[in-house]
């Protein structure tokens, strides 16, 4: 196992554009992280596992709802803060930085703002103390990119729903107590529900096969008739637009994620290039590794002003989602893009895990895909910018 030597990059004196909170909620989570999680990372990737007892380490740093506020059990923290800690998060690991997207945004997000008042009460402190764990089903079998088209459905019956459908590729489900799920009324109206584990008729299966995020739980959910009060219907928004603005939020921290991903492949490039000789001389004083290198700092400061004024403009309230999807779009693929130069750098010891370069390629290969694909991104701005709609 080697040291986690990692020590952040800073090109464009960014630091100064931080608070004294902001740095310490990003140095908190990246010693909790060199401390916990990167002597762990590489064997539970191997297992195909998130390992579990991290959960409490997560809660303490803030990462469950660091923007949640205090009086229902979050940080209080502001959307830079947020992004900080999910960037510390994926620089060990997407996976890491995928369950705590998922509690925060996608599980706490949508019950802070959909949900009525008993529902903040009963499970928001407890998400954010990681006593409980949620996980949130938009993506079903036959509707990936295209959610508007789920199948997942229920019917009223009395005081409770009936809800029958199936969801799957679902980060955290396998281990979720609770699950925020999306599906059709009868009048074919998207409303969210929490459905609780130990619900009758409600099932987890773990997805096996993954080459990608092994770090992280992934899994169906499979309703067949279950009763779900409906107390449990989040009463403040329905529609297909409450579901895609959780997107919005956990896509602004992927944004953040991916440039940690990319800082630690960059790190990892620099710090082989000083140390590794070939023909007599450290392969980083060859023009072509520069290029490379030069390369990918340039790339990584270009994310990180993309990001930081993302940043400032949800924490204004004035980020459009447009705008959320050309930072995530351009920083999980400029990530990638280093994850492969990185992988390069490396040579042979590349592909091993002594190195954390493959890992976080292969990662990076969900990461373009979840919360919208590249190629969705793309049409998001396109449509943004001509008005017209190329998706359908
Ligand atoms: P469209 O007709 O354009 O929109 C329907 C309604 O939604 C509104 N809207 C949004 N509202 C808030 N935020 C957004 N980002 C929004 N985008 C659209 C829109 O204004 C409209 O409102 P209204 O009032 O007029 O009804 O919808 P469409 O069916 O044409 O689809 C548009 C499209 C393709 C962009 C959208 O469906 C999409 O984003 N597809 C990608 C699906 C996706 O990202 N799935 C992610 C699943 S969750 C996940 O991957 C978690 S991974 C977690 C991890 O491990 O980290
Ligand atoms: P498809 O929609 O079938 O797309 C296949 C290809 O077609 C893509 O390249 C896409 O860009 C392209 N395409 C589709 N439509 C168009 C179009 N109109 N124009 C041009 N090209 C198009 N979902 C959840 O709900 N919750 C989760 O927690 C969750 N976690 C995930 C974890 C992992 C590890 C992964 C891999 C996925 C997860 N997802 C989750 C699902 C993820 O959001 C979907 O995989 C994603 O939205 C894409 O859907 P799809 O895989 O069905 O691809």
């Amino acid at each position: 196992m080697r040291t986690d030597q990692y020590q952040g990059h800073d090109y464009y004196l960014m630091d100064e554009l931080l608070t004294e909170e902001h740095k310490l909620v990003r140095d908190a989570a990246r010693a909790w992280v060199k401390k916990e999680v990167s002597p762990i990372i590489e064997d539970a990737f191997e297992q195909g596992k998130f390992p579990r007892h991290l959960v409490n380490g997560l809660a303490e740093i803030g990462a469950f709802g660091p923007y949640i506020p205090v009086e229902y059990g979050g940080a209080g923290l502001d959307q830079i803060s947020y992004g900080l800690i999910m960037q510390e998060l994926e620089r060990c690991d997407s996976g890491l930085r995928s369950t705590a997207s998922v509690q925060s945004s996608l599980v706490m997000y949508p019950i802070w703002r959909y949900g009525s008042e008993e529902q903040k009460q009963k499970y928001l402190p407890k998400l954010a103390s990681g006593e409980m764990i949620g996980c949130f089903g938009l993506t079903e079998p036959d509707f990936g990119s295209n959610p508007g088209g789920m199948v997942t459905n229920f019917k009223e019956d009395g005081d409770h729903i009936i809800l029958n459908g199936a969801k799957m590729w679902i980060s955290n489900a396998p281990f979720a107590d609770i699950a925020v799920v999306w599906a059709k009324s009868e009048e074919g109206r998207i409303h969210g529900l929490v459905v609780e584990r130990g619900m009758e008729g409600f099932t987890t299966p773990t997805m096996h096969g993954k080459w990608s995020l092994r770090a992280s739980d992934t899994g169906e959910l499979v309703f067949d008739n279950v009763r779900v009060p409906k107390a449990n219907i989040l009463p403040e928004r329905s529609g297909l637009g409450a579901p895609l603005s959780c997107l919005d939020s956990a896509r602004y921290g992927i944004a953040w994620g991916a440039i940690g991903a990319a800082l630690d492949c960059y790190d990892s490039a620099l710090r082989y290039s000083m140390e590794r000789t070939q023909f007599d001389r450290p392969i980083g004083g060859f023009q072509l590794q520069q290029k490379k290198l030069a390369e990918m700092i340039t790339e990584i400061t270009k994310a990180q002003l993309l990001t930081f004024r993302v940043g400032q403009l949800r924490e204004e309230g004035r980020a459009t989602s447009a705008q959320i999807s050309m930072a995530k779009r351009n920083n999980v693929n400029m990530a990638l893009e280093i994850a492969r130069e990185a992988r390069q750098i490396h040579g042979a010891m590349g592909i091993t895990n002594e190195y954390p370069i493959m890992r976080h390629m292969m990662n990076l290969e969900s990461v373009i895909t979840y919360e919208g694909t590249h190629d969705i991104h793309l049409l998001i701005t396109g449509m943004d910018i001509t008005g017209e709609n190329a998706f359908k």
